[in-house]
């Protein structure tokens, strides 16, 4: 059994959400990496102290300077909004720590760049909240386009559509700043629909995209009688050309009436079909074209025993699983990659080249050009 000490930066719902995985995991996958919850830092004094008496952290403090230089902490988790996400690893690579940072990594592809050089300099484990791709029946779906029963893929369309803005009403928040997230549904939302084809696919060559704003300014939470502009996109969609030669579309909008969580894609491949979506997260449909021809059609899969770390949870197919659980998975594999000090695939670099996609669409937006990621 190895301990892993944990300082987490903080306090808000993602704070939570990974303190959650933090006390689920070692019922799910054993004692052999146990976090040890050491402290927790949050601007909001209440948020830290209340965060870290709920899930029993030793200490908490309002400064995360206290959390990456702590003697005491191996890995440093941060789940603050983006613009501080590079500028806090950064500090906890000089300390030597261990790096778990949520999404989108950074505000810009550069950012990305510079935190990747300096986290691989230090050599140091890093990872990055793309939970999606923790969902087993990911990794199915991975193992089954390498298999080439459906033979090669020719198009990836993708989506990531939430109504949570639909509401005009809605007041402002940090995620609509450029100053505080960067871009708004493309960084926001399509970032997890990047993490899924660069896990499932591959690295993507050259973009064209455009991004609009569909409510301009919305009520200020601090005083509803004013109105704050609206920064970044509501609605973003772009084509692409993967490395490999296969093509794709992404289009996400963070003011879709009805969807609430329509994360999914459908791969169109020579021999096949996949088509996967969030809100039915335990299944997946599958079109094989060497069915017979009176038996043609999509086949519903349901989650089960030998996708990914299904069996660690269940025994039998068709036991959901939940956002929770992709998390507790995540955290898993964090845990295991520090504590081995190896590197995890869901690292910086992964995440640079997530960032390198979003750049490129925002510039191929600005341009109307077809534009090269690099
Ligand atoms: C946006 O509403 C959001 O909270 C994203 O920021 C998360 O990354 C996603 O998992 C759920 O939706």
């Amino acid at each position: 059994m190895k301990k892993i000490k944990i300082g987490l930066i903080g306090a808000g719902f993602m704070g939570r959400t990974h303190s959650t995985a933090y006390k689920s995991v070692n019922n799910i996958f054993g004692d052999d990496y146990v976090p040890e919850l050491v402290v927790v830092a949050d601007v909001n004094s209440d948020n830290a102290k209340a965060l870290a008496e709920k899930y029993g952290f030793k200490r908490w403090t309002t400064d995360w300077h206290e959390v990456v230089s702590d003697p005491e902490v191996e890995l440093v988790d941060i789940t603050t909004p983006n613009a501080s996400h590079c500028p806090i690893a950064v500090e906890a690579a000089k300390y030597g720590k261990n790096v778990y940072c949520e999404k989108p990594l950074s505000m810009t592809a550069q950012e990305a760049v510079n935190a990747t050089k300096v986290v691989e300099d230090a050599g140091i484990v890093t990872s990055v909240g793309f939970n999606y791709v923790r969902n087993p029946i990911q990794q199915y779906v991975k193992e089954l386009i390498a298999s080439g029963e459906l033979g090669e893929v020719v198009n990836f369309r993708g989506m990531y559509d939430q109504d949570y803005y639909n509401d005009p009403d809605q007041k402002h928040e940090w995620r609509m700043f450029k100053s505080a997230s960067a871009s708004g549904a493309l960084g926001d939302l399509a970032s997890h629909t990047l993490s899924l084809s660069q896990y499932l696919i591959g690295d993507i060559a050259e973009v064209c995209g455009m991004t609009k704003i569909i409510v301009p300014e919305r009520p200020d939470p601090k005083d509803s009688s004013r109105m704050l502009p609206v920064e970044n996109d509501d609605v973003v969609q772009f084509m692409f050309n993967f490395a490999n030669g296969a093509c794709g579309t992404i289009f996400s909008n963070r003011l879709a009436a009805g969807r609430k969580m329509s994360l999914g894609y459908e791969i169109q491949m020579t021999n096949g079909c996949i088509v996967y979506n969030q809100e039915n997260q335990n299944q997946v449909q599958i079109y094989r074209h060497d069915d017979p021809k009176t038996e043609r059609g999509f086949k519903t899969v349901l989650i089960a025993p030998g996708h990914g770390e299904y069996d660690k949870f269940y025994g039998g197919a068709g036991i959901c699983l939940g956002y929770a659980d992709q998390k507790t998975i995540e955290v898993y594999h964090t845990l295991q990659c520090v504590a081995e000090h190896k590197p995890y695939e869901i690292d910086f670099r992964f995440g640079m080249k997530v960032m390198q996609v979003i750049d490129a669409v925002l510039e191929s937006a600005e341009t109307r050009q077809w534009v090269t990621v690099k």
